[in-house]
């Protein structure tokens, strides 16, 4: 039994609830002056299957008054406190986009930036092709790869991950900037570049490497076999060159695009390279149909296969069309055919064909990059794309949008998610769906408390410690926020607390890493499917494109009015 509150708090005029496995009447509890400022009664909301709980909604709205507070019921439990106040989420924020920069390889991370985290430069060394390592070539070409972001707790770089993670918050930063105009403390700082910026430029720089002469684009960089758990400088296994992919293409032409477009004032050199190299990928895709990506025999680090690039394009085609002026008319074109054939697909998908699970039309992961295509098309003053296509997109995300608002009512942790949906990362899918709902609001031109918005609001609530763990998924943020992510350098350093602002993967209904499967018993709710030991990469892993739409999330949440 217990009272299940966002660990951090609630914005002042937002809608507020705590969740509890317990009924019967409440009292809110100033921490200043141990007065009650709010009583009420908590109202059953029924059974949660996600969960296995039944749970009771402890509802607050109208306490607005700014301080800090926990509440007790009538069976003397009691809430951990949290804050009311206007602002609450920007230290969070900070730290959620800092995180980006304790990713950083190829260079050292130096006291000044990183705090007692720091480490020697990493993955120094040249690449070679993967054919030239499993034919064992003598003398082979190598290839100077340095840079970017180490993908997650491994040291890998992927490209396809690493496009989407850049893409969340270059379209954070082109619809909320305002709220990412944090400085970060890193070696850029104050180069006159918003850090969130001179932050991605260091991912894109290496992206650019990542593209072979002929316009393809190789789908990661990394060794043969994942590393020990050591420090990353001490890593010195042969990375990899593996072959190219079409997603890898697609979504490197797409994020190209987009940083033509942010960076032209700020970077007007970077903008121009990144012009050329994303109308070369996209030349390459014009002849190259799908092109798919499987590891190697033997071979245990990240995979990222898909087994359709068709979202891919539509994404590239949306940006180019977008962002480069001059063949319009082609990419318009080759929008409409590929959107055409995009939805078509998803009109087309049995609805039961994976009971117990919701998918949205549009998504932002990796495997999904249709609801990107949806923010490129969307949100373009100069409607480049048109009438036609806007309109297939506006309908489908409101489409999405009314159905993800539907099952966060009937949810007891006021989630937009089925059971079966919490699969490896399900925080992300928390995330993107509260993407989507901001989107739908954004659209719809919502007031403060529009539905749209309160509904995303519930998704960082959950986050944040609203869920039948009590764990705040933040590495930092809140009282009992995770501390053992899966992360080389986090197990290495010797240092008791991670880097503070990671998001940890989350419950996953089918952990499958030894650590998971002797802690978690069989038939365990999806919700709870979770531990925080640094073991457990299928529940407890970080990784970039996990902690990307948490910043888009807070950059919005911080961009509303609260007077
Ligand atoms: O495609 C099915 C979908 O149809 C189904 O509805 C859903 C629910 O069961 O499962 C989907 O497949 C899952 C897939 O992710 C797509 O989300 C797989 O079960 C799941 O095993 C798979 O997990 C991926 C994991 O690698 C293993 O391949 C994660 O998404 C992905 O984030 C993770 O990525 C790793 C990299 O390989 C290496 N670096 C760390 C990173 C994070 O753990
Ligand atoms: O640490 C690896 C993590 O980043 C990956 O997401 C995961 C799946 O590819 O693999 C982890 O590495 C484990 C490997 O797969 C099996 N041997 C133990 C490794 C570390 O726990
Ligand atoms: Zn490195």
């Amino acid at each position: 039994m217990a009272i299940y509150v966002n660990q951090i708090g609630y914005l002042p005029k937002s809608k507020k609830i705590a969740v509890s496995t317990s009924g019967g009447n409440f009292e809110i509890i100033s921490d200043a002056g141990q007065n009650c400022v709010f009583k009420g009664t908590a109202s059953e909301s029924g059974f949660d299957a996600s969960s296995g709980d039944t749970v009771y909604h402890i509802s607050f709205t109208h306490l607005t008054q700014e301080g800090t507070y926990h509440i007790v019921n009538e069976q003397g439990e009691s809430s951990p406190s949290f804050r009311i106040g206007a602002g609450i989420y920007s230290h969070l924020k900070h730290d959620l986009m800092k995180a980006f920069y304790f990713q950083r390889c190829g260079c050292a991370l130096t006291e000044e930036y990183a705090g007692s985290y720091t480490h020697d430069a990493c993955h120094t060394g040249k690449a070679i092709f993967f054919e030239d390592y499993v034919n064992h070539t003598v003398n082979p070409p190598s290839f100077e790869m340095r840079g970017g972001w180490h993908d997650a707790g491994d040291f890998g770089r992927y490209t396809t991950a690493g496009a989407v993670a850049v893409a969340h918050l270059l379209y954070a930063y082109e619809l909320f900037p305002q709220s990412l105009q944090t400085p970060l403390q890193i070696p850029e700082t104050g180069n006159g570049i918003p850090d969130i910026l001179n932050e991605c430029l260091y991912e894109l720089t290496w992206l650019l490497k990542m593209q072979a002469p002929d316009g393809g684009v190789y789908h990661k960089l990394t060794s043969f076999s994942h590393a020990d758990f050591i420090m990353p400088e001490e890593d010195d296994s042969q990375f990899l060159i593996y072959p190219v992919s079409s997603m890898a293409a697609a979504d490197f032409a797409a994020v190209m695009a987009l940083a033509h477009r942010i960076y032209r004032s700020f970077a007007p050199d970077f903008s121009q390279k990144a012009l050329a190299a994303a109308r070369k990928a996209w030349e390459w895709l014009s002849c190259h149909p799908y092109v798919g990506f499987h590891n190697p025999e033997g071979s245990n680090t990240g995979e990222y296969d898909d087994d359709c690039d068709l979202d891919e394009r539509m994404w590239a085609a949306a940006e180019l069309l977008r962002s480069d002026g001059e063949h319009a008319e082609e990419y318009r074109r080759k929008l409409m055919e590929y959107s055409d054939a995009y939805f078509a697909q998803t009109h087309a998908a049995p609805k039961t064909a994976k009971p117990d699970c919701f998918e949205p039309q549009l998504d932002f992961g990796w495997t999904n990059v249709s609801g990107l295509a949806a923010v490129s098309v969307l949100f373009d003053e100069a409607h480049s794309a048109k009438d036609e296509i806007e309109t297939m997109f506006r309908t489908s995300l409101l489409q999405d949008g009314e159905q993800l608002f539907s099952l966060h009512q009937k949810s007891g942790y006021c989630l937009a998610m089925l059971p079966g949906d919490f699969c490896w990362g399900s925080n992300m899918v928390v995330c993107n769906r509260s993407i989507l709902l901001i989107l739908c609001s954004l659209l719809k031109r919502e007031d403060y408390d529009g539905p749209f918005r309160q509904a995303a609001l519930e998704h960082l609530h959950y986050l944040l410690g609203r869920n039948a763990l009590h764990i705040s998924y933040v590495t930092g943020h809140g009282q009992n926020a995770f501390r053992n992510p899966h992360n080389r350098p986090t197990f290495a350093d010797g240092i008791e607390l991670p880097m503070p602002g990671w998001v940890s993967g989350g419950p996953n209904k089918a952990p499958c890493d030894p650590a998971a499967l002797r802690q978690i018993p069989q038939g365990t709710p999806p919700m709870k499917c979770y531990v925080d030991d640094v073991d457990s990469y299928s529940t407890n892993e970080i990784t970039i494109y996990w902690n990307s739409p948490a910043v888009f999330m807070t950059a919005y949440f911080e961009s509303l009015p609260e007077e």
